[in-house]
C-alpha cells in the first residue's frame, strides 16, 4: 500500500514542521502521573459571537467563561468551516486535501462505501488507546464514517445533526432509537458521566462533539412554551453552557479537574448572520461555511487547572490539525509513523511555555482554501487581505501595491498555498451525487463485450 512520506519542505513548511520533530522527539511514555485525562468538547456551529468570554454581546456563557478564566484563550486557533472537515481535520491531524474528506458530503449517506482513502487514515483516539488511554466518543458522529470503533474509541454514543428529542442513535455500535421525552444532549452528558465514573482511575480521552447549537433549533429542557425563535436559540446556547458546566462539577466533584485538560472549541462559526450575534458591538466577518474570519475563528480554550495559566489569552497562531500531535505529547503517545500529519503542537503553550508558535495557519472546504500569517492572507482565489483589523474587517489589499510588508507576505504565503493544494472540487460531491475521491483501491470493473 502507497503511504505518504514527508515531502520535501518548503523553508517555512520545515518551520511548521519543527513541532512534529519535537513531539516525536519527546515520544517516550511518561509516568502517569504526568498524563492527563484530555476532554475535547466541540461545540456545533457556535462562533465567537454565541460565547460571552469571546465578547459576544447577546448570549450568556457563565460556565464556559469560567474555563476561561480558569484556563487559556486561543484567539487565533482555526477550524476548518463546516462541520465534516473540521472534524475530520482534528481527529486525523491532517488537512482536508490530504484526507480527501473536503466537504460535509465527502464522507455523506450518498457516498457511503465509495470513499477509499490512498492511505487508511489514523485518529487521534487510536495513538491514545495505543499509549494506554480508555477512550469514548459521544454526542454527534455525522459526517464521520464508519463507526467510532473503527476509530479506536473504546465506548460510544453516536447522534446525528442537530438531533434533539426524537430519532435512532448508536450506542456501542448498536442501533438504537431515543425515548419519548428523552433529550440527546441529556443522554450524552448521562453516557459520559458515566464513563468518567467508570474510568475514573485510568487516563481517559473524550471527544465529546455536542449536539448542541446546530438547527433545527428546538425547545430545550428549559425553554417556555411560547419562547419565539430567537429566545430558543438563547436557550439552546444556555443550554450547551450548562451542560459544560455540569460535566465540570462532576469532575470536581470526582476531584479530577488537575488531573483532566478540558479543550472547549466551536467546529466553526456561527450559521446566523454576523448581525444576529455581535462582538463588543462589531460584526464579525463572515460566519460558517464562508471563507471568512467567521467561517473558522471561533472560541477555543485550554483549561487544565495547575498547569494550565490561569486567564490567559494566547495570540499565537493555531489550527484544528494541531490537536492532533499537542494530544499525542502530553500523553507521551508515540506518532504513526510514515504519516503526514500537519499539526504543530502547542502542548507547552497549554503548559504555560512559549513554544515554537506556526508562522501561518491553513482552511480549506470545497476546493476553496486560505493560508494566514499573523498579519496577511491569502486565498487560492488569489484573493489578498490585510487583517489587521481581523475579525471584525479583511481589507483587501490591491494587486500593485508597493507596500514592501505586504509584498513579502504575499509571496511567502502563496509558497505555503502552492505546497497546500486544495483537492479538486466537483460541485456535485456538495450535492451527495459523486464520491469526494476516486476509489482507487477498488478493482476496475471488466468492460462488458459486445456480442
Ligand atoms: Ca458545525
Amino acid at each position: 500500500m502507497k503511504r505518504t512520506v514527508l515531502v520535501s519542505p518548503t523553508p517555512l513548511l520545515a518551520c511548521a514542521l519543527l513541532g512534529l520533530v519535537a513531539s516525536n522527539a519527546v515520544a517516550a511514555p511518561k509516568a502517569d502521573s504526568s498524563r492527563p485525562n484530555i476532554i475535547f468538547i466541540l461545540a456545533d456551529d457556535v462562533g465567537l459571537g454565541e460565547t460571552s468570554f469571546t465578547g459576544g454581546d447577546k448570549f450568556k456563557t457563565p460556565h464556559i467563561d469560567a474555563l476561561a478564566k480558569g484556563g487559556t484563550h486561543f484567539d487565533h486557533c482555526y477550524s476548518m468551516p463546516m462541520c465534516g472537515p473540521s472534524r475530520f481535520t482534528l481527529l486525523t491531524g491532517r488537512y482536508p486535501f490530504r484526507t480527501g474528506l473536503a466537504s460535509n458530503n465527502s464522507f455523506g449517506k450518498a457516498n457511503a462505501g465509495a470513499y477509499r482513502p490512498a492511505q487508511p487514515e489514523v485518529m487521534i483516539s487510536s495513538v491514545l488507546k495505543d499509549a494506554g488511554y480508555v477512550t469514548a466518543a459521544a454526542g454527534k458522529w455525522g459526517q464521520m464514517p464508519e463507526e467510532p470503533s473503527k476509530w479506536g474509541f473504546s465506548e460510544s454514543l453516536g447522534a446525528g445533526n442537530g438531533q434533539y428529542w426524537k430519532g435512532g442513535y448508536t450506542l456501542n455500535g448498536k442501533k438504537e432509537t431515543l425515548e419519548e421525552g428523552k433529550y440527546m444532549p441529556d443522554l450524552t452528558h448521562e453516557f459520559i458521566v458515566d464513563f468518567i465514573g467508570r474510568h475514573k482511575d485510568q487516563p481517559f480521552f473524550i471527544y465529546y462533539p455536542m449536539i448542541h447549537i446546530h438547527i433545527p433549533i428546538q425547545n430545550t429542557p428549559d425553554s417556555k412554551p411560547d419562547a419565539t425563535n430567537d429566545q430558543l436559540y438563547a436557550d439552546n446556547v444556555a443550554y450547551m453552557d450548562k451542560l459544560v458546566g455540569k460535566l465540570v462539577a462532576e469532575l470536581d466533584r470526582l476531584k479530577l479537574r488537575e488531573k483532566t485538560l478540558i479543550v472547549f472549541a466551536g467546529d466553526n462559526g456561527s450559521i446566523r448572520q454576523p448581525a444576529f450575534a455581535p462582538v463588543k458591538g462589531r460584526l464579525i466577518s463572515g460566519n460558517k461555511a464562508s471563507m471568512l474570519e467567521g467561517g473558522s475563528r471561533g472560541p477555543v480554550i485550554a483549561n487544565w487547572p495547575g498547569t494550565t495559566p490561569a486567564g490567559a489569552v494566547n495570540h499565537d497562531l493555531a489550527d484544528f490539525s494541531d490537536f492532533f500531535t499537542t494530544f499525542a505529547e502530553l500523553s507521551g503517545a508515540s506518532l504513526p509513523q510514515g504519516v503526514t500529519l500537519d499539526g504543530h503542537s502547542i502542548a507547552p503553550q497549554i503548559k504555560g511555555e512559549k513554544g515554537t508558535p506556526r508562522d501561518w495557519v491553513y482552511v480549506e472546504l470545497m476546493g476553496k482554501s486560505f493560508v494566514r500569517d499573523a498579519r496577511w492572507k491569502l486565498a487560492n482565489d488569489g484573493g489578498f487581505f490585510d487583517l489587521k483589523d481581523a475579525p471584525f474587517n479583511e481589507i483587501p489589499v490591491a494587486k500593485d501595491t508597493t507596500d514592501a510588508a505586504a509584498i513579502a507576505a504575499k509571496k511567502k504565503l502563496q509558497a505555503v498555498l502552492d505546497d497546500h493544494q486544495a483537492a479538486p472540487w466537483d460541485e456535485q460531491v456538495r450535492l451527495g451525487k459523486k464520491p469526494a475521491v476516486k476509489d482507487t483501491a477498488a478493482p476496475k470493473k471488466p468492460k462488458k463485450s459486445k456480442k
